[in-house]
């Protein structure tokens, strides 16, 4: 279920919301199928300490925008219908606008993405990231940059975190690689291109 007014949980410096049964069982088993064989599922190259390497997961971009980082621009394409009602569930949770969303495709456990923290200058100062996880269950963790909590969180098939204020400044996160998990994963992460 989702609630009426979501509830967002403070962390230091920074704000999360995390639902969840966002989507119904039937919805987030359709999205999962017409994702994974209907999507043009890419592995790109990015540029670390100035060699090329091939990213540990497949990736899609839909919007109107080009979204830059790393080396890697991925171009705009139009958004197709389904993901645009999803963009306007998270638009209704966050209270604000999207226009672009990431998917990411983990093959299985050994698929992972390293710390970061999503501040492109085109996610503008304090960007609302709306992610959506569809498939096998893993291990989302969060660190602070500059003191030593970390949050790890389980993200199961349909549900929704949130990460907003000024989180991106202060925390990285990563989604660490699983030996346990053998199914695939696939994330979509809702931003607004400045
Ligand atoms: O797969 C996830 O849950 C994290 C994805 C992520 O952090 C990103 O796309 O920037
Ligand atoms: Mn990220």
């Amino acid at each position: 279920m989702v609630p009426e007014s979501p509830r967002w949980f403070q962390v230091e410096k920074g704000k999360l919301i995390h639902i969840e049964q966002f989507l119904t069982i039937g919805t987030a088993n359709t999205l999962l199928h017409n994702l994974t064989h209907n999507i043009s599922w890419q592995q790109e190259s990015i540029t670390m300490f100035g060699r090329s390497i091939l990213q540990p997961r497949l990736q899609a971009w839909f919007g109107d925008k080009s979204y830059q980082y790393s080396g890697l621009k991925l171009e705009p394409h139009p958004m197709p219908p389904a993901l645009e009602k999803l963009k306007q569930q998270c638009e209704h949770i966050c209270q604000q606008p999207f226009n672009s969303v990431l998917l990411n495709l983990y093959r299985d456990g050994h698929d992972y993405m390293g710390w970061h923290q999503d501040n492109e200058k085109e996610l503008g100062e304090h960007p609302t990231i709306a992610s959506i996880s569809l498939g096998a269950s893993r291990k989302f963790s969060l660190k602070q940059k500059y003191g030593d909590k970390k949050i790890d969180f389980e993200l199961t098939h349909g549900s929704l975190l949130v990460m907003a204020g000024e989180l991106q400044h202060h925390w990285r996160h990563a989604l660490p690689k699983s030996r346990k998990v053998s199914q695939p994963r696939i994330n979509l992460t809702f931003r607004n291109i400045i």
